[in-house]
């Protein structure tokens, strides 16, 4: 019975999950691999970001335009975990493209930062190694009535920004 109902609950996935994030009932298979990331003071595996809450978003943006399930944890949940809460932050990429944020543009569940992409990790040569994304904006970035400059991908550092 229980079974059954998980099966609903999946197929009714798509349309619950169009907006913000919900979170995961079955952590996917770890993925061993190398650090990809500095945040604060800690140097993480994709298996470390993993360990927190998490949480998923069906939506398509301007790097799913068909529609995609993106998986990941809230920033806010990684930065707490490593003495960021409250501060200031800088995230840097690959192409050294950096953005800061503010305590309060972290509201709620966003944004989600991205390990995997429909249950494979993020393209190492493309979006990959981590990307931010605004799940609620989705739509409107979309429709190209909001910018998506905050939508960073190739995260490789996170750090209380000066
Ligand atoms: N790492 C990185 N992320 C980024 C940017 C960038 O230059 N580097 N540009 C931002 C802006 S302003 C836009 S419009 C989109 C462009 O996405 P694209 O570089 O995949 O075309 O990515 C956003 N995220
Ligand atoms: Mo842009």
């Amino acid at each position: 019975m229980k079974r059954i109902l998980f099966a609903v609950m999946l197929l009714a996935a798509p349309a619950a999950l169009a907006a913000e994030t919900a979170p995961l009932a079955k952590a996917p298979a770890p993925v061993a691999g190398p650090v990809i990331v500095q945040v604060g003071d800690s140097a993480l595996t994709l298996a470390a970001i993993e360990q927190l809450p998490l949480r998923q978003s069906r939506m398509a943006n301007p790097w799913s335009p068909d529609g995609a399930l993106w998986l990941g944890v809230r920033l806010a949940d990684l930065l707490a975990a490593h003495g960021l809460a409250g501060r200031d932050v800088a995230l840097r990429a690959k192409d050294n493209y950096t953005i800061r944020l503010k305590p309060t543009d972290i509201t709620g569940d966003e944004p989600l930062l991205a390990t995997r992409v429909d249950g494979k990790p993020l393209d190492p040569t493309t979006t990959g190694p981590l990307m931010l994304l605004w799940p609620a904006q989705a739509e409107k970035v979309m429709a190209k009535t909001a910018p998506d400059s905050n939508w960073i991908w190739g995260i490789v550092e996170i750090k209380a920004a000066p």
